[in-house]
């Protein structure tokens, strides 16, 4: 253990720093403050406090350098047998066996067994087991210092001497390649250590805060409360241990199946070194090679499963507020939108609904007949969510029927001596639902009927990492969590070190799959804070408490691409931000943004100022209706991004590298985000500002406002955008489809589709439905292949017969080509074929 001496110059300081702005009580900190300058051992004094844990969550990227006093590594030894069964070849290397199992062309599974023996693992977040892959071929060579696998897309290389693992593409190209140490385990933990490719970048991660590229950061997957994070923060409250590692022409995804607590540091500790390690008992992972990043998506979602279509009503916008506290304070600020002209079409209620934080319960105070109020918004077209929280206050013989039939059934997490847990959260003493078990999920879903009975449309889980408190709420009190070795589940069962990243998400399970059962035949919108891979199955997410700061807009951007390149696409942060107070100006600014996200919904906290459209003066609100319209313009382009992330698990919003992987220049661009392939924003994300750089990658770009024509990109521009203007621009070829601004969807059926098109060559499926009903899982969909050629002063726009069993109400379909005018017709379902040319229609 080295010392860490107050006479060492920078390296202290820097420190000390550090030490000033982590988030922990005034005493630790001056004992880790005094200590540093008098050198005292770093390490003891860690250990001393429940500061260890604190200081890795918030500074990881300086903290995991500290050294420290674990044990070394056990590093596996070399191949003396290897057997084929099957798809999986298992490698002998004396105590030790690692396998690797084919199960794609482009998808191999590789389990190492410390002991040699692999355990029956349940699969709590893979939803396809090994068998259930198609036969994929693949070869086997031997060789006296190799074993060669080769599938139709990728070679795996296996070295005996070392056991080391490396595939490369059809042309050589290495990538996934282990380490020098390469698989190795130390009591308590196993891990893996692979190459960093020079230029190679890192994106995914789950739920991440910072910038786009995670490279040398080290990235926790540990679910918690991360109240008042920062670009520095690690644990967030998603665990997604999935992230695609990218270069020119190589580009391959790392699913860690492990859902103890893990880590990936990526170069952090040993720069071109990125290392997963695990508490569980066996190294288990996956590589998906692309190059592709939406082919790597693709087969990740095939592993952790696809979202399903959500209900078109939840694509719009969603007021929020901590709390809207009363029917009268609900039912005006229904009125307010109606009257404004500003569209919504969802009503969020926070927990003062509730009588005294009692989930399943209404205030009889402020909320006297939540039914009446339901109907009413339903009939201004309003859907109304509530949040639900996982803690049960604690109230014997009160007649509080969930605390009641909770005890009774034993559905609340124990401790390992049998005592029943409980902690505190809003309503004070709490219990906690063990969501692990199937019989507590169906009971909790059923719960839902008295909410679902009196016309609640969706369900916003929050607290679910979970978040819990030692002491009650104002009474200071740190953060807690189920004691590690407290028993969860039934069939399944294990502890709460196992299973702990897997709380949140099987409540939305639960919410998710009670909302189904008892909303007939309707789609339902589920909302959650907590989540591990495989979220989008059930739920959307929301990125928590974040701040009313330009910071925090900036990095939203980020935030939400890296969720959708891990497999989530129906995701928002709070518009507006959640904590202190928005200016007007980062007010309009954050609903152009906030126009883009997939999930769209302001929200704020308790006691900061109000944050509806309006509050700001009549400029600012001239600007959110504008982004609004213009959102719900967009409903069908969006609902066809929705269906693409249903069906291929492609994100909605994209960062430009899913696009242009072989262009480095997007390798870190945060700042400029891709609506699906064809529509790119740059938003202003700074205050005074009204000029930025737009990078346009390679092609014809067309600015969305006044319709200039960049040709042949992958050039900066210089874009103005006063505070009423987000840079938008679209790809030349882009097939927009659009409808009429309506106050909420289905207002009234639409008779107009409006195809917006910019000159170039593409194809484009449209994708519809009726957007509310389950009757698209029994085909009643319909799809439109729409082309684009584009010939000299020629566009031709072809519009295929509309396939499948859905019909649209009488309608005619608009087809505007930018700079040429505009066409339409009947849509009787059939093919239309539309030439545009500068003489029919002159420039204007
Ligand atoms: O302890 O329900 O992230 O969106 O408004 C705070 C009150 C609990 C945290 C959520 C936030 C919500 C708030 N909740």
């Amino acid at each position: 253990m080295s010392k860490i001496t107050g006479r060492d110059g920078n390296y202290t300081r820097a420190l000390s720093y550090i030490v000033k702005f982590l988030k922990i009580d005034k005493f630790l900190k001056y004992i880790l403050m005094t200590s540093l300058f008098r050198g005292i051992e770093f390490e003891n004094l860690l250990v001393v406090s429940r500061t260890k844990h604190l200081a890795r969550s918030f500074m990881p990227q300086y903290f995991g350098k500290l050294p420290t006093t674990d044990q070394p590594w056990t590093k596996i030894g070399q191949v003396q047998a290897w057997k084929q069964y099957d798809r999986t070849i298992i490698f002998d290397c004396g105590e030790s066996k690692f396998s690797i199992t084919i199960l794609a062309p482009n998808l191999l599974r590789v389990r190492l067994a410390p002991q040699g023996e692999f355990t029956e693992r349940p699969s709590w977040a893979v939803t396809r087991d090994d068998f259930e892959w198609a036969p994929t071929p693949f070869d086997v060579n031997d060789t006296d210092t190799s074993v060669q696998i080769k599938t139709e897309s990728i070679h795996i290389y296996i070295d005996k001497s070392t056991s080391r693992i490396t595939c490369f593409d059809l042309d050589g190209r290495p990538f996934a390649q282990d380490a020098t140490t390469n698989m190795g385990w130390r009591l308590g933990a196993v891990a893996g250590w692979k190459c960093i490719e020079t230029d190679e970048h890192f994106y995914g991660f789950g739920e991440r805060t910072g910038l786009l590229d995670k490279r040398s950061e080290v990235k926790t997957n540990w679910t918690t409360d991360a109240l008042d994070y920062g670009s520095l923060t690690d644990e967030m409250y998603h665990a997604i241990p999935f992230f695609i590692a990218l270069r020119p022409h190589v580009a391959y995804g790392i699913f860690f199946n492990t859902t103890f607590w893990s880590q990936f540091d990526i170069g952090a500790e040993q720069p071109g070194v990125w290392k997963m390690e695990t508490r569980g008992r066996e190294l288990d992972y996956y590589i998906i090679y692309g190059p592709k990043p939406a082919q790597i998506l693709d087969t990740y979602t095939q592993l952790t499963g696809k979202m399903p279509l959500p209900p078109k009503w939840s694509i719009g916008y969603h007021q929020c507020r901590w709390s809207y506290e009363s029917e009268e304070v609900v039912l005006t600020l229904a009125q307010e939108f109606r009257t404004r002209r500003i569209p919504c079409d969802v009503i969020h209620l926070d927990i003062d609904y509730m009588r005294g934080f009692r989930v399943f319960t209404w205030s009889p105070a402020r909320f006297s007949n939540p039914e009446k109020l339901i109907s009413d918004l339903k009939q201004n077209g309003f859907k109304t969510v509530t949040i639900i929280d996982p803690g049960v206050k604690y109230e014997p013989e009160a007649n509080y029927h969930v605390f009641d039939e909770g005890i009774k059934n034993d559905y609340f997490v124990r401790q390992a001596d049998g005592r029943l847990f409980h902690g505190y959260v809003w309503p004070d003493k709490s219990v906690f639902p063990d969501f692990l078990r199937a019989d507590v999920q169906k009971w909790w879903g059923d719960l839902h009927k008295s909410l679902t009975d009196i016309g609640i449309a969706g369900i916003w889980n929050d607290m679910n990492e979970p978040a819990i408190n030692d002491r009650p709420f104002g009474d200071g009190g740190v953060h807690i969590w189920f004691p590690l070795d407290a028993p969860q589940g039934k069939e399944n069962s294990t502890t709460h070190a196992e299973v702990h990243n897997l709380y949140g998400l099987n409540m939305a399970k639960a919410s998710a799959e009670g909302l189904i059962k008892h909303r007939n035949n309707e789609r339902s919108f589920v909302l959650t804070r907590s989540g591990f891979a495989g979220v989008q199955r059930y739920s959307s997410v929301w990125m928590g408490d974040n701040q009313s700061q330009w910071e925090h807009l900036e990095m939203s951007l980020p935030m939400l691409c890296n969720m959708g390149l891990s497999g989530v696409a129906f995701v928002g942060c709070d518009i507006g931000g959640f904590a202190a107070n928005a200016t007007a100006e980062l007010f309009a600014r954050w609903m152009q943004v906030g126009m883009l996200y997939p999930l769209m919904r302001a929200h704020s906290a308790m006691s900061t100022a109000r944050h509806e459209p309006w509050v700001f003066g009549e400029r600012v609100e001239n600007i959110c209706r504008e982004y609004i319209n213009l959102r719900y313009q967009l409903i069908p382009f969006f609902y066809t991004l929705f269906w693409q992330a249903a069906t291929t698990g492609a994100p909605i919003l994209r960062p430009l590298v899913y696009e242009y992987p072989n262009d480095p220049k997007t390798y870190m661009l945060y700042d400029q985000v891709l609506l699906g392939c064809d529509l790119m924003a740059a938003p202003i994300y700074r205050p005074g500002v009204e000029h930025r750089a737009v990078y346009l990658p390679s092609g014809t770009w067309y600015d969305w406002w006044t319709g200039e024509k960049y040709v042949d990109g992958a050039t900066h521009i210089l874009a103005h955008a006063p505070l009423e203007r987000m840079p938008l621009y679209a790809r030349a070829g882009a097939v927009i489809p659009m409808q009429q601004v309506t106050q909420y969807i289905d207002e009234h059926p639409l008779n107009e589709l409006q195809l917006q098109i910019f000159p170039g060559n593409s194809e484009y499926t449209l994708y519809e439905d009726d957007g509310n009903s389950f009757e698209y899982q029994k085909d009643i969909y319909s799809t439109t292949n729409i082309s684009v050629s584009t010939e000299a002063e020629q566009v031709i726009v072809k519009i295929a017969p509309r396939q499948g069993k859905w019909k649209p109400v009488r309608r005619r379909i608009i087809v505007k080509v930018q700079g040429l005018g505009e066409q339409n017709f009947e849509d009787d379902g059939k093919e239309h074929l539309l030439k545009f040319t500068e003489t029919r229609f002159p420039h204007h």
